[in-house]
């Protein structure tokens, strides 16, 4: 039987990879996007046929998770077997700048969908995956971090995070409904936003090898990640509503690199080393060969409190859903400088 999915946040970085899944799987697939004065469908546009030139298995839907009669009319409509609840003011240092909007979306709206299969009376019939994050453990209690390490939430993004996941687990208890948590360590690809750390690198490696700009600033180099590909981890989204009981699950590659080494990487894919110099605030990297400065930090990049440390253990998910990460961090690295440098070169140079 043909499978109705609803996912919101669509047109984000997870939302474009999942729908790309999903249609491959035969489902019919109804995404939530917010209106915009320019369009914000870049990353599913190639999904996209027009209705009027046939049948389509993918349908976008206005919406937002701030209006709660505008999801329980979509959730009406759509009647959803899967929902995959992806929509989130998804950047963590935003977040300090937007708390009240940070909470009423990520935190709110989680409940608002909930909510909605609840009046509806689909709690027998509508899966709901919610998309947590490695954020909430923050300042790390355990190395490494699974279902079981304590959650310690280091920013407005994660302490609303912390709402979504809990309101989940009791709606499950309270109510029965199928309601799973996916802690999903940083995933990242070509599609990433542009202001994520990864990205923003690659897409600087890329400029500064097409002569399109002299340097990268950044933050706090010494922060380490889990990094993992987003194709990878919406395959572990899938697989976490076709289990026969709803859970939470981690997903992660268990291997951690810090923000310094990601940024060697990157510029390894275009053939040039950096070298380190000086010490917080007055660190740079420098072109092993021209002597010239391409790295330095920005102290408008530190966050009021930041999580120094995350690797994931993943077992659980490897043991009872088959899942495990595929990507490695290099070919990751490769996939994602190659697609900026890429669209570099179709600018002209400055
Ligand atoms: P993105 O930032 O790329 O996408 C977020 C999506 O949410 C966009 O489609 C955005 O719309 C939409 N959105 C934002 N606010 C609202 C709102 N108020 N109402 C409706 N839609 C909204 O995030 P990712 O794809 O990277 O992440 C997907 C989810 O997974 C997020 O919830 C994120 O917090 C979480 N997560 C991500 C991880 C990662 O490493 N990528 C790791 C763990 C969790 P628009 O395009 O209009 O901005
Ligand atoms: P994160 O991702 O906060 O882990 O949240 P981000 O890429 O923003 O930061 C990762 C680390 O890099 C450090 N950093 C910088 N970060 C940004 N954005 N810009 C910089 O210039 C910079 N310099 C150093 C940060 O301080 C941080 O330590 C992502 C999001 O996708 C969340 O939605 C998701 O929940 C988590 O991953 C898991």
């Amino acid at each position: 039987m043909t499978k109705t999915a609803l996912i919101t946040g669509v047109t984000g970085q997870d939302g474009a990879y999942l729908s790309d899944l999903l249609l491959a799987k035969g489902y019919i697939v109804h995404g939530v996007k917010r209106r915009a004065s320019l369009l914000n469908t870049a990353r599913v546009d190639h999904l996209y046929k027009d209705p009027h030139d046939g049948d389509t298995r993918f349908h976008l839907h206005h919406g937002d998770l701030t209006d709660a009669t505008n999801l329980i009319r979509l959730m009406q409509e759509v009647k959803p077997d899967e929902v995959y609840n992806l929509a989130a003011q998804s950047h963590v240092q935003v977040s300090f700048e937007t708390p009240e909007y940070t909470a009423n979306a990520d935190a709110l709206g989680t409940l608002r969908l909930l909510e909605a299969i609840r009046i509806l009376n689909f709690e027998n019939k509508t899966r709901f995956y919610q998309a947590s994050t490695s954020e909430l453990y923050g300042k790390v209690q355990a190395v490494p971090q699974s279902e079981t390490t304590p959650f310690y939430p280091r920013s407005p993004y994660a302490a609303a995070k912390l709402y979504a996941y809990w309101i989940c687990v009791n709606y499950r208890e309270a109510y029965g409904m199928f309601a799973a948590n996916g802690i999903l360590f940083n995933h990242e690809s070509p599609l990433r936003g542009e202001t994520f750390v990864t990205r923003k690198i690659t897409r600087a490696v890329a400029a500064i090898e097409t002569k399109q700009q002299r340097r990268l600033y950044l933050g706090n180099l010494d922060a380490q990640r889990d990094w993992g590909h987003a194709r990878d981890y919406v395959e572990g989204m899938w697989r976490i509503l076709q289990h026969d009981r709803a859970d939470d699950w981690v997903l992660a590659t268990g291997e951690t690199t810090s923000v310094r080494n990601f940024v060697d990487l990157a510029f390894a894919e275009v053939g040039r080393k950096l070298v380190w110099e000086g010490q917080g605030v007055e660190e740079v990297g420098r072109d092993s060969n021209s002597g010239e400065i391409l790295v330095a930090i920005d102290p408008a990049y530190f966050r009021p409190t930041e999580v120094d440390l995350l690797i994931g253990d993943a077992s659980k998910a490897k043991d009872q859903l088959g899942w495990a990460a595929r990507t490695t961090l290099k070919e990751l690295v490769s996939e994602m400088v190659a697609s900026d440098l890429a669209a570099a070169r179709t600018k002209i140079p400055v």
